[in-house]
């Protein structure tokens, strides 16, 4: 995804850890325009950022090579969420870049899940959102990232990333 603003007015960062021994780092945005939030977080070794945009097309590397796309995503690995019963068409794309904290290049082939829970207005199950692992179209493998298109009306957000056994979880006003 090209990022064109980022519209984080106000971190906050706390440490964390669970019983199982993982490390946790916790980000919050307080408000957002124009639809794009971006949110870098530093947790065990990693730098975690997770960012909102428009939903985006994504292409598999087969029908990129077959139609020349100009805009939209490469899948790796992975499909894109097409949206069905009981959820709205994917109206979001969410992703999650993850760096190395020292050399600040990809991190090779992380374990990465997401969730992602409504807290207002009305609190929501967590959903999981089905990693497909993307490059942007015309970007290198420096844009490497995990997420997919979501549904996700506006509202108040709770993101949960885990990365190996590192975790960074985020409050997103969308
Ligand atoms: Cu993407």
């Amino acid at each position: 995804m090209k990022t064109y603003s980022v519209a984080l007015l106000a971190v906050a960062l706390m440490a964390g850890s669970t019983a199982a021994g993982a490390t946790g780092v916790a980000a919050r945005s307080q408000a957002t325009t124009l639809g794009t939030v971006t949110i870098p977080v530093i947790a065990s070794g990693y730098r975690i950022t997770l960012i909102f945009g428009p939903r985006e097309a994504m292409y598999t590397q087969a029908e990129a090579r077959r139609t020349h796309p100009k805009t939209g995503e490469i899948m790796l690995r992975g499909s894109m969420m097409m949206g069905g019963t009981g959820m709205g068409m994917p109206n979001r794309h969410l992703e999650v870049h993850v760096l190395d904290r020292r050399t600040m290049r990809p991190a090779s082939n992380p374990m990465v899940s997401i969730t992602y829970q409504a807290l207002s207005p009305m609190m929501m199950r967590p959903v999981s959102v089905p990693v497909a692992v993307m490059v942007g179209l015309s970007m290198d493998m420096s844009d490497i990232h995990y997420g997919n298109n979501v549904s996700m009306a506006g509202g108040t957000y709770r993101v949960s990333v885990h990365v190996n056994r590192a975790y960074a979880t985020y409050t997103v006003r969308l």
